[in-house]
This record gives C-alpha cells, sequence and structure tokens, in this order.
C-alpha cells in the first residue's frame, strides 16, 4: 500500500481547509466550560458527617445552586486515601470506571481529633495521618505528622455538573440547541456532531501538592518524564487516539491513558490516582518557592515552599481521586500495584527479542527470515505477523494462499522453541458469510449507535462493527475465540497482538468511536472511551489463559491501555518515526509508562514509519535491547531491515546486543518477578533509586533497569563521547564492559565508538548472567550463570535471582520457584534462598563469580558448600589494573547453599 493511501498518514498534517484531525483543548466544550466557569462555592456541611465503617462521609452544597453533592474521605491501611464525590441524589447512576481497581483496600478506622464551626480534623494509623475538612469554603487537607502535604480543592475548583432530566431541561433546550454555546447538549468538530443525552456531566477538581516541584507520569505523551507547566501550553490530555507518525514534545492524547501523577522530592513521594474513564485534562503548574514574580504589594506573604497544583477536568463520570501517600517511590509503586494490579509475570520468551514487520508475505518468508536469525547466529525467540496475514482482514482467520498451513508454521517455529504472534483488532468486518461476525451479531456483541443499530465504522477490513469489550458476555465470548479448537490453524505457541484499539475508526471523529455510541447497560462511549482498549487486552490475555486449561503464561500485547493494562501483558508505544528525536523520546516515554505501573513497555525498533540509516538502526537496537520490550518492527512501505541486511559491521553491532540482552535474562526476568510480587517496574527514572539526590530528578535520558544497572544509551548521530551522571556521592559505578570504577555523584565523559552502550553496574549490587550462546530464551535458560559481584566502599554487596519454569503458573500454583540471594560480607559471598516460600528443581550451575572493586589480591579463594564435603581451594585470577576477582569453573549448583570466602 502506497504511503500517502494509509489512513493514518496524513493525521498530523491538517487537511485542505486547514483543519486539524485531533482536537486542541479549546475545541473541547466541557475543558471551556470549566476553565471559564466562575468557581462554584462549596460548603461542607459538617453537621451531616457521618463516619462509618468506610470513612468520614460529609454533604457538600453548592451555594449559588443549592445542590447537594456526597463527599466519602476512605483511608486505608496501605496509607492511601480514597476522596469519592457523586450527586447526593443523581436522577440516575453515574459511570464508576469497572474492573481497574483489584482490590479495594482494607479501611483505616478515623477518629474525631478536634472539630470548630469551621473545620474537622480526623485521624488514623495511630495520629500519624490525619484529614481536616474546612468548611466554607470547603476544601479537604491530608496532613502527615501535622504537615500539610495535599489540598484537594484548594483553589475552589471543584466542579460537578449535575445530570438532568432532558425532558425538564427541554424549554433551555431549544434556545440551546440554537445557540449552543457551551456545547451542553450537542457539540461538533469538524464534520462531526455529538450528541449528548445526557446533557453537560462534566467533573473536576484541583489538588495543591506542598513542596513539590517535580511531577511524573500521566502517560500517554510524546514528551519528557518531568510533567511541564501547562500555564503557556496545551493541558495534558487523556483521551486515546490513533496518531501516526505522532507529533514531539506535545500534550495531545496517544494510544493509552493512565490517569496517575506521581508527584516527587527529597523525603516523600505522593500518587494522585484519578480514576476516570473519560475524556480527560491535566494541567499542571509549578510555584517555586518565595515567587518574586508573583507578588502584588498588597500581597506580602511570601510561599515559603514550592507548590504544584494539579487540575483534572474530566468529561463525565464521578470524582473518584485516591492520594497515594508513598512516603518513598517504591512504597508508592506497591500501593499503586495494591490498587490496580500487579505486572503479569511474562514468559520468559517474551523477554527475549522479536522480530517484526507490516508483513512478512508467506510462509516462506516467515521461514526465511527465522532461518536468516540462525544463519547469522542472531538469537531470537519470535516473529510476528500482521494484518496482511488475515482471509480479508477478517481476524482468527489465515490467507489460503500466503499462509495455507499456519498450524505447520507454528510447529516448525516451535521445533526450534520459537514462537509466532499474530495481530486481531477488535474491529470485526461486516460479512454476513463469515461466522464469526454472525456469532457476534447474534450474540448481541457489538457497540450500538445512537440510534440503537449496530455501530458501523471503517476500518481495515472497509465497514466494520466494534466488538463491545465493556460487556463481561462478549468479553466471555471473545475469549473463546483463541480457544484452540475455535481458532484454527493455531496452536498453542501462538500468541497475540491487539491493536487499533483505542478504537480506531477510520471515518470517527479523532479517527475513534463517536462519543453517544452505545455500550452494554446503555453507557455512552464517552463514559468509558480510555477503557476500550483495556477490556480488548483482559479479555484477549484471558482466552490465551484459558486456552491452556490456566496452567500457561499468556503473552498479550496491546497498543490502547489504561491504569490496570499491566496484569494483561506488554504494550509499546505505537507508530514512531524512524529519526534520532523518536530514539531519543523512546526513553522519557517507557519510564513515564513504567512510573505509571505499566513495566512491560517498549518501542519499535529501528521506527515503524520510513527507513533508518544503518547507524539509528544499531543505536535502536542497543538502547532497546536494554528496555523491557525489545521487538524490531516497520511499516508496510519500509524498506526491509533484518539485522543482517545492512553490512558486516552493523549485524555484528546488532548481534552484540542481542546476545548481551539474552545473557542477561537472568536478571530480566528477576526484575520482572519483582514487578509481579512488589510492583516494582523493572525500567526506573534514576530519581526512583536516588530519591533524595536533586540532580536526578529532571534526568531522562539515562536510567536504571532494577537497581543495579545504569544504562545511557548513546540516541545521536555521530557522537563521539557522551556525558553520564552516576549519582549517589559515596557511591562506586564500575563500567559493565571495562570493569572500570568511577566515583558516585560526578558526570562522566566516556569517549564513544559505535561498539559503545554505556551500562554501569552499582557498587553494592549482585547481577546474574547466562554464560554461553544459544538461538532463543530456551537455550539461554539452563545455562550455567556467571555472577558480578560489584563492591560498594564497604566491600559489601548484594542481589538476587529467581528461578522457574519460565511458562507455567507452576510458580503459583505449586510454589515451583526459587529465589536466591547473594550476600558480601566481611569477604565472603553467600548463596543462600531470598524466601522461605518456594521449591525449584533446577540443576542449573554457577559457573563463574567476578568480583569488581576487589583492593588487593587474595591470598586464597575458598569455596564452601553447606550440605557437602569441606573447603576447596578455589583457582582465581585478580586484575590489578581494574581490581577485578574472578573465580571460574565453580559448578556450584545456583539452589544450593554455599559460600566464597576470599582471603
Ligand atoms: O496493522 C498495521 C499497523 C501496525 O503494523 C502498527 O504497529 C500499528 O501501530 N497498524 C498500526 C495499523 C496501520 C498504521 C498506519
Amino acid at each position: 500500500m502506497a504511503e500517502e493511501n494509509q489512513p493514518g498518514v496524513n493525521s498530523v498534517v491538517p487537511d485542505d481547509e486547514g483543519r486539524e484531525k485531533f482536537k486542541k483543548s479549546d475545541n473541547v466544550a466541557f475543558y471551556k466550560r470549566q476553565m471559564q466557569g466562575s468557581n462554584m462555592q462549596y460548603k461542607a456541611l459538617l453537621e451531616t458527617m457521618v463516619l462509618t465503617e468506610k470513612g468520614a462521609r460529609f454533604e457538600l452544597l453548592e451555594s449559588y445552586t443549592q445542590t447537594k453533592l456526597l463527599l466519602s474521605v476512605t483511608p486505608c491501611k496501605n496509607d492511601t486515601v480514597k476522596i469519592l464525590i457523586d450527586e447526593l441524589q443523581p436522577i440516575k447512576p453515574r459511570f464508576r470506571v469497572p474492573d481497574v481497581v483489584t482490590k479495594e483496600p482494607q479501611c483505616e478506622p478515623l477518629r474525631v481529633v478536634r472539630q470548630s464551626q469551621h473545620s474537622v480534623t480526623l485521624s488514623w494509623s495511630e495520629g500519624c495521618y490525619q484529614v481536616c475538612v474546612w468548611h466554607s469554603p470547603f476544601r479537604l487537607e491530608i496532613l502527615c505528622e501535622e504537615q500539610v502535604m495535599v489540598t484537594f480543592n484548594s483553589r475552589g475548583k471543584l466542579w460537578f455538573e449535575m445530570l438532568q432530566d432532558p425532558s425538564r431541561a427541554m424549554s433551555q433546550r431549544s434556545e440551546l440547541q440554537e445557540n449552543n454555546a457551551g456545547g451542553l447538549w450537542r457539540e461538533t468538530f469538524r464534520q462531526f456532531e455529538d450528541i449528548k443525552a445526557n446533557g453537560p456531566s462534566s467533573v473536576g477538581s484541583d489538588l495543591c501538592l506542598h513542596g513539590f516541584s517535580h511531577v511524573y507520569g500521566l502517560p500517554e505523551h510524546a514528551d519528557g518524564l518531568q510533567l511541564k507547566d501547562t500555564r503557556a501550553s496545551e493541558p495534558y490530555r487523556l483521551y486515546n487516539l490513533d496518531v501516526f507518525a505522532y507529533e514531539l514534545f506535545s500534550r495531545l492524547g496517544l494510544y493509552g491513558s493512565v490517569p496517575l501523577l506521581v508527584a516527587h522530592k527529597p523525603d516523600r513521594t505522593l500518587g494522585l490516582f484519578w480514576l476516570n474513564a473519560s475524556e480527560t485534562f491535566v494541567n499542571v503548574y509549578y510555584s517555586p518557592s518565595d515567587q518574586q514574580g508573583d507578588q502584588s504589594p498588597l500581597l506580602k506573604k511570601r510561599r515559603k515552599q514550592p507548590q504544584t497544583d494539579v487540575r483534572w477536568l474530566s468529561e463525565s463520570g464521578v470524582i473518584d481521586c485516591t492520594v497515594l501517600l508513598g512516603p518513598g517511590p517504591k512504597h508508592l509503586f506497591s500501593q499503586y500495584a495494591q490498587l490496580t494490579g500487579y505486572q503479569a509475570l511474562p514468559p520468559l520468551f517474551s523477554l527475549g527479542y522479536h522480530q517484526s514487520r507490516w508483513n512478512y508475505k508467506n510462509e516462506a518468508d516467515v521461514k526465511a527470515v527465522d532461518a536468516g536469525f540462525d544463519l547469522h547466529d542472531i538469537p531470537y525467540d519470535v516473529i510476528w505477523l500482521d494484518i496482511e496475514h488475515t482471509d480479508g482482514k477478517r481476524y482468527f482467520t489465515w490467507d489460503p494462499a500466503l499462509f495455507p498451513d499456519p498450524a505447520g508454521l507454528q510447529r516448525h517455529l516451535e521445533k526450534k522453541k520459537r514462537k509466532l504472534v499474530v495481530i486481531s483488532d477488535p474491529h470485526i468486518k461486516v460479512d454476513p458469510d463469515w461466522s464469526l461476525y454472525c456469532e457476534a451479531k447474534d450474540g448481541g456483541h457489538f457497540v450500538k449507535s445512537r440510534e440503537g443499530q449496530i455501530y458501523r465504522g471503517s476500518c481495515w477490513p472497509g465497514e466494520s462493527c466494534y466488538l463491545d469489550f465493556s460487556n463481561p458476555d462478549t468479553r466471555a465470548w471473545y475469549s473463546r475465540c483463541y480457544s484452540l479448537d475455535k481458532y484454527k490453524g493455531s496452536t498453542a505457541s501462538l500468541f497475540i497482538w491487539n491493536d487499533m484499539n483505542e478504537p480506531s475508526v477510520f471515518d470517527g471523529p479523532e479517527q475513534t468511536m463517536p462519543k453517544d455510541a452505545v455500550h452494554h447497560g446503555g453507557w455512552e462511549h464517552r463514559e468509558l472511551h480510555n477503557l476500550y482498549g483495556f477490556h480488548q487486552h483482559m479479555a484477549t490475555f484471558e482466552g490465551l489463559l484459558t486456552r491452556s486449561g490456566g496452567s500457561e503464561r499468556p503473552f498479550v500485547l496491546s497498543r490502547s491501555f489504561y491504569a490496570g493494562s499491566q496484569r494483561f501483558g506488554a504494550v509499546w508505544t505505537g507508530d514512531n518515526v524512524a529519526s534520532w528525536e523518536y530514539l531519543k523520546i523512546s526513553v522519557p516515554m517507557l519510564l513515564s509508562l513504567s512510573v505509571a505501573g505499566i513495566g512491560f513497555c517498549g518501542a519499535d525498533v529501528g521506527g515503524f514509519v520510513k527507513d533508518p540509516e544503518p547507524e539509528l538502526l544499531v543505536r535502536w537496537y542497543q538502547a532497546a535491547a536494554l528496555q523491557p520490550f525489545f521487538r524490531g518492527h516497520s511499516t508496510i512501505v519500509s524498506k526491509r531491515r533484518e539485522p543482517w541486511l545492512f553490512g558486516e559491521e552493523v549485524t555484528s553491532a546488532i548481534r552484540t546486543v542481542i546476545e548481551q540482552r539474552y545473557c542477561l535474562l537472568p536478571y530480566w526476568y528477576t526484575l520482572f518477578h519483582q514487578a509481579h510480587t512488589a510492583g516494582l517496574p523493572p525500567l526506573r527514572p534514576l530519581w526512583v533509586e536516588f530519591p533524595s539526590e536533586e540532580i536526578t530528578f529532571t534526568v531522562d535520558k539515562q536510567y536504571m533497569i532494577g537497581e543495579a544497572l545504569l544504562a545511557c544509551p548513546v540516541t545521536g548521530p555521530g557522537v563521539k563521547e557522551i556525558r553520564v551522571l552516576l549519582p549517589g556521592s559515596g557511591e562506586v559505578w564500575y563500567d559493565v564492559h571495562s570493569a572500570e570504577a568511577f566515583k558516585g555523584g560526578s558526570n562522566v565523559v566516556l569517549p564513544v565508538t559505535l561498539d559503545t552502550v554505556p551500562v554501569f553496574q552499582r557498587g553494592g549490587s549482585v547481577v546474574c548472567r547466562s554464560a554461553g550462546s544459544g538461538s532463543c530464551a530456551a537455550d539461554f535458560q539452563w545455562l550455567p550463570l556467571s555472577i558480578t559481584v560489584a563492591l560498594n566502599s564497604q566491600g559489601e554487596a548484594e542481589g538476587e535471582l529467581y528461578l522457574d519454569d519460565g511458562h507455567s503458573f507452576s510458580y503459583r500454583d505449586r510454589k515451583a520457584f526459587s529465589l536466591r540471594r547473594f550476600t558480601m560480607l566481611s569477604g565472603r559471598l553467600l548463596c543462600r534462598p531470598a524466601s522461605k516460600e518456594g521449591t525449584f528443581d533446577c540443576d542449573t550451575v554457577v559457573q563463574s563469580v567476578t568480583f569488581f572493586g576487589l583492593k588487593r589480591k587474595p591470598s586464597t579463594v575458598i569455596v564452601r558448600v553447606s550440605a557437602g564435603a569441606g573447603d576447596t581451594a578455589a583457582a582465581f585470577q585478580f586484575t590489578e589494573t581494574c581490581c577485578t576477582l574472578t573465580v571460574n569453573n565453580l559448578n556450584l549448583r545456583v539452589t544450593a547453599d554455599w559460600e566464597i570466602q576470599i582471603g
């Protein structure tokens, strides 16, 4: 297909009349209403306060219209506070986001501390935390040890449009329809008309974060990690859209949304989680301390500490805002995971390298590419098929001429322990001769139009209907479509990719579904737009899970996502471009996803649109090999770019980093175990590991992989040297390739060649790698390990290794796993269980241990196996120039207890 014929291609280019395809905030009626609206003066009716097991409830009265809201404040055991505001007596229920919060945390009983005419103060957690609710005007403060951390409604921006009875609103309506000033009942954008059956229903509020000048999160935007002040620019928009070749440094909405904002300062990390799935805008206003410019002569009071004001505005639903209190970044990640779920533990193969393009043409092409990897000695795990593999864009089918024997193809790959992934989009071709279409239609599984017909929009197959994944029955039906007997040509080694699930509708407003389309339960699309992809991802995950009787871990990649999508697999950053700028932006984009709980994320290697020059391709592989989801992918009109097509220098540079990725899989897998059990993202901004070092707060070119490795990939052309910040005064860092030691708290400048990938191991950490080679993750899985113990200035180090079968749920159901801890203390490296739980029989051995930063040559190295014979002296090499000790030929079982003593 020619590039200009692709529906998405012109998305960033205005049309003939200069109109943009996507809205800016000034095209959005509810946003304008709220921003221009006068402040609604709410009073908290303190005398109506009710204390229940679920916290405190208040009535709020809007002074001018006399409308009433119900506010509940629920503090929870995991140091979170939920603020919920709904209408006191709505004419019908307002939408509440389902399926995202996995478990409501246990509530903490509240106690009244003081009460006055103006306010009431309640405390929990033995008085450590308090909420203070001010009567008039209403505001709510959350305090820790008497210090106000957050104020809700601090600027009085609380906004709540009451649902109106359309027939009673009729009289106003005709007037409004003529002069629909506020877009209350109808709104148009380009040729699209949005009829609001329920009238205006928007909500909003502001929160002040006291003492904070750095906030992060709110993916997905093609922008830096630290959120920008929005006074002089667009607000952050959370509205899932298919934006081909998206603009950089933009606050417009992309494919997915996570309404989690994370604020950080040296002694506290806070989170604001705004659970609302309708179109949402977020304004961020930073105010530094002692703001000179702001001081009018009348206003002598100076602000002693900085603050950040965050204003959330949503088109519909209720206000459901959870404040996560940290205190540190890792507490916050755990609180957020307790709320929305933990990262699914990926099958090991999915942490390997994935090879994709739109499209691998036919079975012979797939087999040739697969063979190419073997021929060029490059490990890889998965080959992907895009939409052209189907019979006329009917998902769950195969083009009979191009893919006559899909199961045979999967078996061919499976013999080499490799997998196939195919695409499965949410739109269904209107085709009365296709059984899947008929089943979906007869089962009532499609979204309806506002007129009550099945909604039709255009997508790859032409005229299409859209599955209503918000309906649990539709999800169950869809999940069954993945069963091996129903999905002809599928085998257990076929995995799934959900694309176009914002949803993308070529002829829809902003290339998505009209907001007045109707879902299960009569809910308008506007209420749950941002959940569409989440629910498809969920149903696909379920489908793969049940296809194996619940025993095998699914792998599903989704383009669209919402809070909680981490439970279902991976996401990627969509249609990026083969340019250095997009390579650069991929780092902060993945970090933003990571802080918002979506740990398994990646960007198309090489850039989806256009053709990368070889240097860019190499640099992209180097960066992506150090990121969670690692897939090369490109558009249909791009030139072929398998790693061996650009000459030996390029092939060898790419081979090196893919091999290094495979060798590091034991470490990555351990990090995913941490994400799965503790909510810690594998990729971390530097400030997560160095929370008190302000110099790290704005860094988004470098990142931590877990707590041990710092990566600073080269992301520019012709780079001859690179400056890397090594944080932490008193810390030691080791270049992983040369073992050279560097002091923390400084910048180092390193010479750069095409092969340079700056990675440093933090002193005090232990990293396990596979030693040897193989052609896919399964080959690497049981290879002997080589361990790198990087000593800190006290000569100590610590690290963990997680092992299980790599594919099933036995780790969960039969505790078939092993978590080992390596501790280096007083010259002894101990290998011990890190947890009492879990047994996993495997013969994996530790073959070698390398110690970085050993001050002097040891006289002896003794190996002691706890359950075996006595001590054995081991041969070793010591390299004085870089203070490195290596002990080889150890053959110590990693699941056994042993120690190495350096004498
Ligand atoms: O299915 C084709 C592509 C896919 O390759 C890409 O990764 C997705 O982001 N898809 C978008 C639809 C077409 C984009 C122009």
